[in-house]
């Protein structure tokens, strides 16, 4: 029997790496709070993204959720529909209102020419989402911000290491968000950071991460606790090693995917962007039933049969969540309503056999009609 494949598999380093990077641990037996793999990790990392300041976190949902906080913002927030749950909640959890705009078709990514009119007086910041590490439009975001002043905070979680133009993602907006959790393409266990380049909003993270304290005895801010820990940044740098040949092997897999599926009619494949070094974290496949013959959630069941979890990423909209009780219009976003309801991500990681692979593929298109 064929081992189960589920849509993702953390890429970890050998045991033997990572025991020769956690050694150092239990003779200093600094654990956590910033200690020395956390410093060498934040440095290691402003150098692979290629951006000013990186401000390490627990988990990206903290590193987004206190980035709003940094930035005193009251009001409402522009933002994507289209994403996990976490970039809605990090605005809601801030006590501020988000304000959906509609996606684009083929980058599903916040539709630039569909953000003017949604300003308003209330209107505080724009967080669209890079969404599989497709990029936003990030110069006409840009114009929109400086037009009616207001701050920008990319959720770059699926965006590790990717460029635009030959610079790092992370360099766009006035902060970005970048996930590490076990399920990307780079990860630390659970973690994220901001990156920034601007030193007061630079302090304001490190405040809010550490229960607002500025050495013994003075305490500047409310903060939370959202430190991460020697162990998880030791694993981030094993982990950033190898990160390249990472990308590497995903790339052949999504590659293979792409030859598969292309020019088939009904299936709508991830294009690639000019200029976009991509960093291949998800193959989303969008299933057109009316011509393809078979709709999304029977192909998501004729790959369960054979025991491979494809995922709805992201199904439903985060607008359509219950927690939300209908308090959001979700036909104001048809067209990320309509993506939702039709796309399936594909199993993706380093060290999915070819094989297996192909029989995806195999499956998929035996339900073609
Ligand atoms: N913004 C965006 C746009 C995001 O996508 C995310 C996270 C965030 C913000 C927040 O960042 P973090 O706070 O998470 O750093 C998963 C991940 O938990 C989540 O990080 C990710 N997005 C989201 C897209 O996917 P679930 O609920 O689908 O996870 P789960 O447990 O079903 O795992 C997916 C698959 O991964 C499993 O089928 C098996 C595999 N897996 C998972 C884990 C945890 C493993 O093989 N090993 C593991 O340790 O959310």
């Amino acid at each position: 029997m064929a081992e189960s494949i589920l849509v993702t598999r953390p890429s970890i380093p050998s045991l033997d790496e990572y025991i020769d990077e956690i050694r150092d641990l239990w003779e200093t037996r600094w654990l956590t709070n910033m200690g020395a793999k956390h410093q060498a990790l934040e440095s290691q990392l402003a150098d692979y993204l290629g951006t000013e300041n990186v401000v390490l976190f627990v988990n990206g949902h903290m590193a987004l959720e206190l980035a709003l906080q940094a930035m005193n913002l009251n009001g409402e927030v522009i933002t994507t529909p289209y994403t996990f749950a976490s970039t809605t909640h990090a605005i809601v959890r801030n006590g501020l209102t988000p304000v959906f705009c509609d996606i684009d078709p083929m980058t599903f990514t916040i539709d630039p020419a569909k953000i003017e009119r949604l300003i308003t007086d209330r209107t505080c910041a724009i967080l669209p989402v890079h969404v599989y590490g497709n990029i936003c439009d990030v110069e006409e975001i840009a114009r929109i911000a400086r037009k009616y002043d207001l701050k920008v905070i990319y959720d770059a979680a699926h965006a590790f290491g990717e460029t635009y133009n030959g610079k790092g993602i992370g360099c766009f907006g006035d902060a970005s968000m970048f996930s590490f959790h076990s399920t990307k393409v780079y990860n630390t266990i659970e973690g994220g950071c901001v990156c920034h380049n601007n030193a007061a909003l630079g302090e304001a993270l490190q405040d809010l991460k550490n229960f607002g304290i500025h050495g013994y005895e003075e305490v500047y801010g409310v903060g939370a606790n959202a430190k991460m820990n020697e162990f998880c940044a030791a694993m981030g740098l094993c982990n950033l090693r190898h990160i390249d040949e990472e990308i590497h092997q995903r790339g052949l897999r999504f590659e293979r995917y792409y030859e598969r599926f292309e020019g088939i009619e009904g299936l709508q494949l991830k294009q690639p962007q000019p200029g976009v070094k991509y960093n291949y974290s998800y193959f989303p496949l969008v299933i057109e039933e009316s011509l393809y013959g078979s709709s999304r959630n029977e192909i998501q069941d004729v790959l369960a049969l054979h025991d491979i979890n494809a995922r709805k990423y992201f199904y439903p909209i985060t607008s359509a969540f219950d927690c939300f009780h209908r308090r959001f219009d979700v036909l104001k976003t048809p067209v990320a309503l309509h993506v939702s309801k039709r796309v399936l991500t594909l199993p993706l990681y380093a060290d999915l056999p070819m094989d297996r692979v192909d029989q995806i593929c195999d499956l998929i298109l035996s339900c073609r009609k």
